[in-house]
């Protein structure tokens, strides 16, 4: 913090830190280079023992982005963008590991990092109006700001599967892979679970496995991912055209990312350009698969159209027509589960040493010393993988005791569902943000764009306050209210409350059912909070530090 030594906020700076962050994944890294560029104190605590956050922890095989690489980076420094090489379509875990480390030695990110250490307490003091943070090395320290960068997908959860302590071979869980190289070769491998990380880790297992059997609760769609090494032509062309592709993807994609836009609804077309066009879209791979039209996500007839074309690709691809059956989703529309991108998931089972259990019907009875039992059939195994997802959004805030004003914590308050305004802050937790929090578009987006949209509001709103001596910072009740009414309402408009997925909070046995992220769009999304903070932040209560004399009086 600067020298000046005559607003609070400065005055307390000296006791402590201006801000706590806590994580340093792609959110926290750059709230610390922000913060320090703003001559703001800061200290970032992260529990890993190193940089990237979630990429940190999924390193399973196969573990890959499903957002395009050129776009799933950084945009906030042009030579930084102009300098990384990018060796593939859809990096690797290791490629983003490796690109995590670089910013942080590039922007000297760690001498305020203090790695391998977990904050467990954070409570608010009402009457110096600071935060007191208390972590796992058993130290407590002073800040006027919290910030967390704590991700929505990095609190892996085991299933409460019966005996699954009772298993004698290892058990691996793709969201906390060991750091040491895992090798599968001889062995029988059981792989329970079939999201994002079991469809790219299955067919990469497979082929080091003697055999693999994959357990699936709930079959998905995905589509080819077409991932291929990209030439120094996709680069240039990237590089040359960043100010328009990270302007598009901010202000006009709904979810961040640059691509051709629909202009019209599947059933506009007949059915040969429709299927002409699903083709298309199919060759060339990823999530922009959805795109085709701009009402798959709001009108289900239209969606079936794009559910049958993929229901008939796996029907093409895998020769077994009994597994093909069960590969086929059929429980929600396609995309109201985030779609997944995979490197030839349905064909590994055509493989002689694969096979699948569906367990919905019949759901695991028991894991065994040496099988997984289902149905009275015992599948003997000798390696476990848990692909069995995260408390997402809010499991990682969660684990920590935020406790604000009035001693409540932020789990009584969140007890019946995450409550946010703009999904920033949450009302009776003043000096609290929270980076790409429930009730903004995050998880719904490329993450990195909405990563930079709220490191950037928050800085500007840090700015704000020093400049007019303000103390606190927090969510008005009303606006919350009205916020977190207004993200149920547009969410409900859409298919996606139709399926039992993690924006639901449904993966979690008992956690509430409220779609936490906004659907409403990024750039629509960026404009709401733009708005909020030109009008002098409508919404927020910012008040001044109460001069002790003062409240003594009082
Ligand atoms: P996901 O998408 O939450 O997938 C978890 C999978 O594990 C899913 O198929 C679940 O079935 C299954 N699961 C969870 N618990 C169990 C139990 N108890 N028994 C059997 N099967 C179970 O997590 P991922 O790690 O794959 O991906 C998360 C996100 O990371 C992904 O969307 C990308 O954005 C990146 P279910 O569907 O609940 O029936």
């Amino acid at each position: 913090m600067s020298s000046a030594q005559s607003s609070p906020v400065e005055r307390i700076a000296t006791e402590g830190y201006d801000v706590v962050v806590v994580g340093a994944g792609f959110a926290g890294m750059y709230m610390l280079h922000r913060l320090r560029g703003l001559g703001f104190s800061a200290r970032l605590f992260e529990q890993g023992g190193g940089v990237g956050g979630t990429w940190y922890w999924n390193r399973y095989p196969g573990a890959r982005c499903d957002v395009e690489s050129m776009q799933y980076s950084y945009s906030f420094s042009e030579e930084l963008q102009q300098e990384w090489d990018w060796s593939e379509r859809y990096a690797p875990q290791p490629e983003i590991l490796k690109y995590a480390n670089h910013v942080a030695d590039r922007f000297d990110l760690r001498r305020d990092i203090q790695f391998s250490t977990r904050v467990e307490r954070a409570a608010f003091d009402e009457r110096s109006n600071s935060w007191s943070v208390t972590t796992s090395d058993g130290k407590t320290v002073n800040a006027r700001f919290v910030v967390l960068a704590t991700g929505c997908l990095s609190n892996a959860r085991k299933p409460d599967i019966n005996g699954l302590e009772n298993f004698k071979g290892p058990v691996y869980h793709t969201g906390n892979w060991p750091h040491e190289p895992v090798d599968f070769t001889g062995l029988r491998v059981a792989l329970i679970g079939t999201g994002s990380s079991g469809i790219q880790s299955a067919p990469v297992i497979a082929e080091q496995a003697k055999h693999l059997t994959v357990f699936q609760r709930t079959a998905n769609f995905s589509i080819p991912a077409r991932n291929a090494a990209l030439t120094d032509e996709e680069r240039e062309a990237f590089r040359k055209n960043y100010p328009e592709i990270r302007r598009f993807a901010r202000e006009v994609a709904r979810n961040g990312i640059y691509a051709q836009q629909p202009d019209r609804g599947a059933l506009d077309d007949d059915a040969d350009a429709r299927r002409g066009k699903y083709e298309a879209r199919w060759e060339r791979g990823g999530l922009t698969f959805m795109y085709v039209y701009n009402n798959l996500g709001l009108d289900r007839t239209a969606n079936d159209t794009a559910a049958n074309f993929v229901r008939g690709k796996i029907a093409e691809i895998v020769s077994d027509p009994e597994t093909a059956k069960l590969l086929q989703p059929n429980s929600h529309p396609i995309g109201t589960k985030r779609i997944c991108i995979d490197t030839d998931y349905f064909a590994t089972f055509n493989r002689p040493n694969v096979s699948l259990v569906e367990i919905k019907t019949n759901p695991i009875q028991e894991i065994t010393a040496n099988a997984v039992r289902v149905a009275g059939t015992d599948h003997e195994v000798d390696a476990l993988v848990l692909a069995t997802g995260f408390d997402a959004m809010t499991g990682s805030v969660a684990k920590i005791d935020i406790r604000g004003r009035g001693g409540q914590t932020l789990n009584q308050k969140w007890a019946e569902g995450p409550k946010t305004y703009l999904g920033l802050m949450s009302a009776g937790f003043p000096n609290l943000f929270i980076i790409t929090g429930p009730g903004s578009p995050s998880v719904l987006s490329n993450m990195i764009v909405s990563i930079e949209q709220h490191v950037d509001w928050i800085a500007d709103g840090l700015v704000h306050m020093r400049k007019h001596g303000l103390a606190t910072m927090e969510a008005g009740r009303a606006a919350e209210d009205k916020w977190v009414t207004h993200v149920n309402e547009v969410a409900h408009g859409t298919l996606y409350p139709q399926a039992n997925s993690w924006y639901m909070g449904a993966n979690i046995p008992g956690k509430p059912r409220i779609f936490m992220p906004y659907i409403g769009g990024v750039g629509v999304y960026r404009q709401i909070c733009n708005d909020v903070a030109a009008k002098g932040y409508e919404g927020f209560v910012m008040e001044r530090a109460v001069q002790p004399e003062a409240a003594a009086a009082s």
